[in-house]
């Protein structure tokens, strides 16, 4: 019998709009995923990595491409419900004029603010701290009951032995009750467990057989 862990790509997975403006948002789904992360922190790598679709959102070598939020519709599997993947602007990019970091927060918190099933998941590179803006990020979620998990990115980056301690690191950092994944769009490390989290709203039965 097929398992949910085997995870195929996503069987159908269509860019629905970028958003300026709340007025642009998309209809409730009944899911929607954010991701949110620094500017290059491989957020729209990982989107398409969970998916199994390479080009869908653009991986941008250049910090601070997208002041958008990019909206995906995903049809993961035939027998569960389309979801939205919201893939959110990112910050902590110096050289972006003050203007757009200035929209980056009314835009961002209007999204997360619709009271919708939202789980967000904020990305960060395993080589880094989770820092000031992190935590920031995290209190405005929790403030808004949104549940968050931290995934660390690029973790093919490290040595095992690295990859362990700065995963230590980072989950002694972390605010009380947020989880950690690692994750690697490179190599796809970490994906299944990713997808078991990410999904479990719409697969309550997470024990991977399908219903
Ligand atoms: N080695 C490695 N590079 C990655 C990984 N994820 C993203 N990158 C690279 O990091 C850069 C920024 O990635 P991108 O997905 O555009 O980040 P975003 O700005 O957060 O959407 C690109 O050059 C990616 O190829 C990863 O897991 N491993
Ligand atoms: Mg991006």
């Amino acid at each position: 019998m097929p398992k949910l862990a085997d995870f195929p790509p996503a069987l159908a997975a269509d860019f629905v709009l970028g958003a300026a403006k709340a007025t642009q948002f998309p209809a409730v789904a009944p899911l929607e995923i954010a991701f949110l992360g620094r500017s290059n922190c491989g957020k729209s790598s990982l989107i398409n990595k969970f998916l199994g679709r390479r080009g869908l959102a653009r991986v941008s070598g250049t910090p601070g491409r997208t002041r958008e939020i990019n909206f995906f519709r995903i049809l993961f599997r035939k027998d569960s419900e389309s979801f939205l993947v919201a893939d959110l602007p990112g910050y902590g990019y110096a050289r972006a004029p003050r203007s757009q970091i200035l929209s980056w927060k009314p835009l961002v918190e209007g999204y997360l603010k619709r009271k919708r099933n939202q789980k967000a998941y904020l990305l960060m590179d395993i080589r880094r701290d989770f820092a000031a803006e992190e935590s920031l990020i995290v209190s405005l979620l929790q403030g808004l009951a949104i549940p968050v998990t931290v995934v660390a990115t690029k973790r093919d980056k490290l040595k095992k032995g690295a990859e362990a301690k700065r995963a230590a690191e980072i989950r002694a950092s972390l605010p009380e009750g947020v989880d950690l994944l690692l994750f690697s769009s490179l190599t796809g490390e970490g994906r299944r467990e990713f997808i078991l989290d990410a999904l479990s709203p719409l697969y309550p039965r997470a024990d991977g057989e399908l219903r």
